[in-house]
C-alpha cells in the first residue's frame, strides 16, 4: 500500500501552490505551538469537504466528478469553530458557499447577496442581509484570529498532495488533532503517466478507459503522518443494507476512531457513528442540521480519547 501511495505522489503533477500551502500550514501551527507553550492548547480539526475530480486528459477538458455539495464540511467547520477548535478546512474550490465569504471576497458576497435578496420581500431582505453579513463577519473573524485556515482543491491530485502536507504537519499536535474526512474522494483515477496529453477524440465511436484504484491514504495517516490524531472517516452508500457492514469494515481496516455511516438520500437527517465499542444513531430532530449533534458527539469522543492518554 505504501509503495502504491509513493508511486501516486511520485507521478502526480506537482502541486502548483505547494510552497504557499506549506508556508500557511506552518504559520498556522506556529500560532498553535506558541499558544500551547503557555498552556493554551487548542484542538485542531482538519475538515475535508466537497468532491474530488479525476482529470481524463492532461490538458483537461473532461473530468470524472464525485458527488458532494460540501455543505456537511462547511456546517461542521462552523460547529468546530464554535467548540473552540482551530480548523484547517480543506475544501473543493467554490463548493462551500459560506466559507468562501471568509476570504473577504466582497465582490462575490455583494453579488450573491443582491441576487439572493432580490427573491425576497423588503423586510426579509434586511433580515437575510444582516444574518448573512454577520456570518461573513464571524468567519472573517475566525480567519483574522488565525483559527481558520482554508485550503482549496479541485482534482484528486491536489487533494491528496495537500492532505499529505497537512497530515505530516499534524504529528506534533498528537491527540489534539482530529481528522474529519467528509470529502467525497474518488476511488478510481487515471494515473498521470498514462493520461492522454490532448483532448480525447470521439472519431472512433465508443471508448474504453482503464482506471487505477486510488491508493488508500488513511493507513498512511494512521501509521506515519499523524499516528496519534483522532481520525473520523465517512462511509457513503446508496444501499442501506450494506452501509453498516462497510462502515465497520473500514473502521478496522484503516484503524479509524470513528466512521460516520450515511446513506445518500437520508444523509441530512440521520447518520450512524460507528466506533469499536458503540454505535450511535444520530438524528437531526429539532437541531438546525445533523452536523450539530454529529460534531458534538465527535468532540465528546475526542475528549474521552484525550482522557485515556492522561489515565
Ligand atoms: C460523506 O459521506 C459525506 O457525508 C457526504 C456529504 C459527501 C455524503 P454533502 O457534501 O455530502 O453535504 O453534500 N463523505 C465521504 C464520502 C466518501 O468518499 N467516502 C469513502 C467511501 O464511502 C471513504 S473515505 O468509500
Amino acid at each position: 500500500m505504501e509503495q502504491e501511495a509513493q508511486s501516486f505522489f511520485d507521478s502526480a503533477p506537482p502541486l502548483r501552490c505547494r510552497d504557499d500551502v506549506v508556508a500557511s500550514v506552518n504559520r498556522f501551527l506556529d500560532i498553535w505551538k506558541a499558544a500551547s507553550a503557555i498552556g493554551q492548547t487548542r484542538r485542531i480539526a482538519i475538515v475535508t469537504s466537497g468532491g474530488t475530480t479525476v482529470p481524463l486528459e492532461r490538458r483537461c477538458v473532461r473530468v470524472i466528478d464525485n458527488f458532494s455539495s460540501g455543505s456537511r464540511g462547511a456546517a461542521s467547520t462552523e460547529y468546530f469553530l464554535a467548540s473552540d477548535y482551530a480548523v484547517i478546512f480543506l475544501h473543493r474550490r467554490q463548493a462551500a458557499l459560506f466559507f468562501s465569504f471568509a476570504n473577504g471576497d466582497a465582490t462575490f458576497v455583494k453579488y450573491f447577496l443582491e441576487d439572493l435578496c432580490s427573491h425576497f420581500a423588503a423586510r426579509c431582505r434586511i433580515i437575510l442581509y444582516k444574518n448573512v453579513s454577520s456570518l461573513w463577519m464571524d468567519q472573517s473573524g475566525a480567519v483574522l484570529q488565525k483559527k481558520l485556515l482554508k485550503l482549496e482543491f479541485t482534482t484528486l491530485f491536489e487533494y491528496l498532495q495537500i492532505l499529505e502536507i497537512v497530515g505530516a504537519a499534524m504529528k506534533p499536535v498528537g491527540r489534539h488533532a482530529m481528522f474529519y474526512f467528509a470529502a467525497a474522494v474518488s476511488d478510481f483515477y487515471v494515473p498521470w503517466n498514462s493520461m492522454m496529453e490532448h483532448k480525447i477524440q470521439s472519431d472512433d465511436g465508443s471508448m474504453t478507459m482503464q482506471l487505477a484504484p486510488v491508493p488508500k491514504m488513511l493507513g498512511l495517516l494512521r501509521k506515519h503522518w499523524a499516528p496519534e490524531a483522532f481520525c473520523v472517516s465517512f462511509k457513503l452508500e446508496t444501499d442501506v443494507d450494506i452501509l453498516l457492514k462497510k462502515a465497520r469494515s473500514s473502521l478496522c481496516k484503516y484503524g479509524m476512531h470513528a466512521v460516520v455511516a450515511n446513506e445518500l438520500e437520508t444523509r441530512k437527517n440521520k447518520v450512524v457513528v460507528v466506533t469499536r465499542k458503540v454505535e450511535m444513531v444520530l438524528e437531526k430532530g429539532d437541531c438546525p442540521d445533523i452536523e450539530l449533534p454529529l460534531v458534538n458527539c465527535l468532540v465528546a469522543r475526542q475528549t474521552m480519547y484525550l482522557q485515556q492518554q492522561q489515565a
